[in-house]
């Protein structure tokens, strides 16, 4: 655990499994995170009287950099009687790139004649990875224009000029022309979020709070993952309904989405290799591999993804410790979920209107939709309501289909 009291500056390098354990060191890592981020909206407020927007935001940087100082100075000296508590970090600022890759092919393109939030977004993805269905499910809901490249899953040509080899992954043009490169579903919805928010500061400056950082664990294994991911960077633009309790609670949820409920998705679909291969099936048929792919290319995903898939989620259910009875844990999860709706009485997690929580677990689950497992949690859980009421929320705002790589012979346009 003590890995988890990392004395980096904002927020967790690796988020805390939910137990009343963990919840003190989180309230310390909050009061932390609290600190660097009052530094923040103080610079920003002092730098709001200068007229060059560049200096504006050396500004707020100078001033999150000086809180974070703070923040792991006081994290650093509360934990320093403990050994394991310090673990060497380093931090990657997101990578900044000129132009768009060459050969970057965009798949489609879901355009909003009534987005007006000037952004440009281009999504690398897998149609059926939950942690991309988690970005579009966001960028739907807000109706936010945005391309998408569809990446093969075995192959990854259209990554091949990036070092990092996971979707979901974006790339948004910044107003000098340039694209910040984003990675990670969690960071790249709160960095969005927090743009869509407060427009004053370029999209390609707020990056630089969501840098890449690297750690060792408790076993010495070095580990990666995003700083502040879980955190939007309101400075003095709180919306007026958001509490501080609300906004626990979406931190809450989003982090139980990424490192819980997820997890017990491949355990499920893949549990046998002929639920693999239906599982595959229904993949290719949602990200219409038939239309972006030549055939060859369709089968070996299908093939080789179903039986490599079936081979690793034997291995997950170890690591993730689940029983024989993989189904249960799903239906564990998914009530505790609904629990918690029902204690909260209201139509959505974060109230009348879907939040990022909300979002974030439909997105997870609208990844195994048209599967098995997906089919016997709307029979055994109360789930369906909910799921269906953010779906209809989801696609009523979403822009218009247009597609531009067409390879394949049958389309279902
Ligand atoms: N924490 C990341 C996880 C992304 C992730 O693991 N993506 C999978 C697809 S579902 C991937 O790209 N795996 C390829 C690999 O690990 O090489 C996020 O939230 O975006």
């Amino acid at each position: 655990m003590s890995c988890l009291r990392l004395a980096v500056s904002l927020n967790s390098a690796r988020p805390l499994p939910l137990n009343s354990q963990n919840l003190s060191l989180l309230a310390r890592r909050n009061q932390n995170i609290s600190l660097a981020r009052r530094q923040l909206s103080k610079a920003v407020e002092e730098s709001a009287r200068k007229t060059s927007s560049n200096g504006t935001f050396k500004l707020a940087l100078l001033g999150a950099s000086i809180g974070a100082v703070a923040g792991s100075s006081y994290t650093f000296y509360t934990n320093f009687t403990d050994k394991n508590a310090h673990k060497e970090h380093e931090r990657t600022p997101p990578k900044m790139i000129d132009a768009l890759p060459a050969g970057v092919r965009i798949t489609k393109r879901y355009v909003n004649p009534k987005d007006n939030t000037g952004l440009d977004i281009v999504l690398f993805q897998f149609q059926t990875c939950p942690f991309c269905c988690k970005v579009r499910a966001y960028l739907d809901y807000m109706g936010v224009s945005y391309a998408v490249v569809e990446v093969d899953a075995v192959l990854r040509q259209d990554i091949r000029w990036s070092s990092v080899k996971k979707v979901p992954m974006v790339l948004i043009r910044q107003g000098n022309g340039a694209y910040v490169q984003m990675t990670d579903s969690s960071a790249i919805i709160s960095l969005v979020a927090t743009t869509l928010n407060d427009k004053r500061i370029d999209v390609g400056d707020l990056a630089q709070f969501y840098p890449q950082i690297s750690f060792f664990d408790d076993d010495g294994k070095k580990r990666q993952d995003i700083l502040n991911k879980y955190f939007l960077m309101y400075q003095d633009r709180t919306p007026k309904n958001m509490t501080k309790e609300l906004e626990e609670n979406e931190r809450k949820w989003r982090t139980w989405a990424d490192n819980h409920l997820v997890h017990l998705i491949s355990p499920n679909c893949y549990q046998t290799i002929g639920e693999s291969f239906e599982t595959f099936e229904w993949f290719a048929k949602a990200g219409e591999w038939d239309v972006y792919f030549p055939k060859w290319e369709r089968d070996l995903m299908v093939y080789c993804g179903a039986t490599a898939m079936w081979a690793i989620a034997k291995m997950l259910k170890r690591r993730h410790d689940l029983s024989d009875d993989v189904r249960s844990h799903m239906y564990d999860a998914l009530d505790k979920w609904s629990v918690e709706l029902k204690k909260r009485n209201t139509k959505f997690m974060a109230g009348k209107q879907p939040g990022l929580s909300d979002l974030s677990v439909f997105g997870v689950l609208s990844s195994m939709e048209g599967c098995q497992t997906f089919k016997d949690c709307l029979l055994n859980t109360n789930i369906g309501k909910w799921f269906y009421d953010v779906k209809e929320l989801v696609e009523q705002n979403r822009g218009q289909l247009h597609r531009e790589r067409i390879v394949g012979v049958s389309s279902t346009a």
